[in-house]
């Protein structure tokens, strides 16, 4: 179910458009409108989950699509291979873990350094 106000949300039924990666029944992949890297995008659910917090046991097949499905999509994005390249993955989670658009998503970033800091 859409969240009314959800800007993901939007962006899943088409209402925003987005620049999309990658998208199947259950999750869409568009890149991100402020990238901090040189490959910056984000893996969504379709369905609204507010953040990793409301995650539960069942929730496991899909976060495993969500982990799986990252690798592949950086390389195709352009991120180098294993282990001389290489990409981030980020879950931004509530206001203390700097979590700004509160519909579950994975930052997946990479592209030569010196985006990489910390
Ligand atoms: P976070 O801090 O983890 O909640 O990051 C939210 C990210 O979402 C941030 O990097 C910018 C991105 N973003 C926000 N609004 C939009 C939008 O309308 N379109 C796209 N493509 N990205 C957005």
């Amino acid at each position: 179910m859409a969240e009314h106000d959800c800007i993901f949300c939007k962006i899943v039924e088409g209402k925003i458009p987005s620049n999309k990666v990658y998208e199947d029944e259950e999750l869409l992949a568009f890149h991100d409108i402020a990238p901090w890297a040189p490959v910056h995008f984000l893996i969504v659910p379709k369905r609204h989950i507010p953040s990793m917090a409301q995650l539960g046991p069942e929730d496991a097949g899909l976060m495993g699509r969500i982990m799986t499905l990252a690798p592949r999509l950086a390389l195709a994005q352009g991120c180098g291979a294993y282990p001389e390249g290489g990409f981030r993955v980020v879950v931004n989670t509530g206001q203390e873990g700097g979590q700004e658009v509160h519909h579950l998503h994975v930052h997946v970033m990479g592209g030569p350094r010196p985006w990489l800091k910390g």
